[in-house]
């Protein structure tokens, strides 16, 4: 059979008429869609968020250039370039035509160079370290976050002293406080698997990476500078969100970045008040409690309706206070759950895994709790029952010897400051109160 068909085929005026309406529409299009995309990306609330703002337009108008142009020749070619009905030949054979290819090898190179260059260029400039990072009172802070199935945890080493003479360090739980103009330099760390820590609104997202860093476990880092955005009353909350699957949590994942319009208010509404509350904790156990229980991750894996937790990884804490007395022959309730925070692994729940954490006054960062914290999460879980089988009404929590010597402890624990004597006095009786019963 004969090929009638010209090697390289004419192009018709109707396939530049439609070649014409596609690029019209395309241009429209990207141009719609840029004036559109703003109202859909979270307020620009960093001083980063511009240039990668900038670097997504690029890369969309690029992308939605090429993705019309191949979709625009892919319809004139179906349109004037399909096979005629009568025609059962093979099509032409095209040989090569090195102009062309030259061309179309040339360009998307050139353009996937010039996008990598603008690319990295974005990255270097925001992740570069800062001097003066997390002032505070003029003075450089070290903020660790902690991400571990499935929740945040904030750790400031701050620059004051307890009365021990060693750095005071604030936990705010799930919550990173910064103020705007504050060079936020965090360093991050997994306590199982990878995490990735996502602020949208700041433009910024880094990996977190498990091991623990004495073993060659490594940090790692992220940075940004929270930015006045117009038309909003500070402070300002933004979303945290864990960016890499990590299990079926993974979508609860989340946490707060709260910013405050200037450094005194960041002080005065934070900085201070969280000083103070540890300083002069309440002096009713089970008050502190409430507040340790909420620096720790207990959240990422416990239900807890009293204040609000819904994970399922470990047991309810609902009305642990009516069960804890009958887990383990021989221990008491308060012996129980403090055994169950400290070293969980000696009683692992039925119909559970030995999933949880460790906690103690020798581990690091989000799990590191004095014997104090651990009382005060006692008392303060002791309250969540209807019928608790501790022996005490809101004061001293009866400890065993095991974890007294396991947390170091020589002294009984005093709760708060001042009054301690008024204190045990009362809890004494109450003690008594609860074994006459
Ligand atoms: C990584 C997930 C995880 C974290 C974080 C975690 N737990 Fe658990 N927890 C579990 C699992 C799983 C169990 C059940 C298995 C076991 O007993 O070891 C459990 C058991 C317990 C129990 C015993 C419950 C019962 O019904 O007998 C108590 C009490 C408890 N956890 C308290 C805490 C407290 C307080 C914290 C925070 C300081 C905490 N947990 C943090 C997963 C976790
Ligand atoms: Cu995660």
């Amino acid at each position: 059979m004969e090929n009638n068909r010209s090697n390289i085929p004419s192009i018709s005026p109707a396939a530049v008429v439609v070649a014409a309406v596609f690029l019209l529409v395309s241009v429209i299009g990207i141009n719609w869609f840029t004036t559109f995309v703003p109202e859909v990306l979270p307020a620009q609330a960093s001083a980063e968020s511009k240039s990668v703002d900038e670097l997504f337009y690029i890369l969309v108008i690029i992308g939605g250039l090429v993705f019309f142009l191949i979709q625009g020749m892919l319809l004139i070619s179906v349109i004037f370039f399909r096979v005629r009905d009568d025609d059962r030949s093979d099509g032409p054979t095209y040989h090569g035509n090195p102009l062309l290819e030259v061309v179309w090898t040339i360009i998307p190179a050139l353009v996937v160079v010039y996008l990598a260059v603008i690319s990295f260029n974005v990255w270097n400039q925001n992740s570069e370290p800062k001097a003066a990072v997390n002032m505070i009172n003029g003075e450089e802070t070290v903020i660790r976050v902690t991400g571990a199935r499935y929740a945040w945890t904030h750790n400031y080493e701050t620059s004051r002293l307890n009365p021990e003479g060693e750095p005071i360090v604030i936990n705010s739980g799930d919550k990173l406080h910064t103020y705007i103009g504050q060079n936020v330099d965090l360093e991050l760390r997994a306590q199982d698997v990878i995490h990735s820590y996502w602020v949208p609104a700041m433009r910024v997202k880094q990996d977190l990476l498990p091991g623990n860093p004495d073993t060659g476990g490594r940090p790692t880092e992220i940075r940004f500078t929270p930015a006045r955005v117009e038309g909003v009353e500070y402070p300002a909350e933004y979303p945290i969100v864990c960016a890499e699957l990590c299990g079926d949590g993974h979508g609860r994942m989340r946490g707060t970045v709260i910013v405050y319009e200037d450094e005194a208010q960041f002080l005065e509404q934070f900085y201070e008040p969280a000083i103070h509350a540890i300083l002069n904790p309440p002096a009713d156990p089970v008050l502190r409690g409430e507040i340790v229980i909420q620096e720790y991750i207990c959240n990422s894996c416990h239900t807890l309706d009293s204040l609000g937790w819904s994970s399922r990884t470990g047991p309810s804490m609902n009305g642990i206070a009516d069960r804890a007395g009958e887990r383990v022959a021989g221990q008491s309730a308060e012996e129980y759950i403090a055994t169950s925070v400290w070293n969980a692994q000696a009683f692992v729940v039925p119909g559970y895994t030995e999933q949880m954490a460790v906690f103690g006054p020798d581990q690091s960062d989000a799990n590191k709790m004095s014997a104090e914290q651990l009382y005060a999460i006692v008392a303060y879980l002791c309250t969540q029952g209807e019928q608790s089988d501790c022996d005490n009404e809101n004061s001293t929590v009866a400890i065993p010897e095991a974890i007294k010597t396991a947390f170091g402890l020589d002294v009984d624990i005093t709760f708060g400051q001042g009054d301690s004597e008024a204190e045990s006095a009362a809890s004494e009786t109450s003690e008594e109160a609860g074994e006459s019963e």
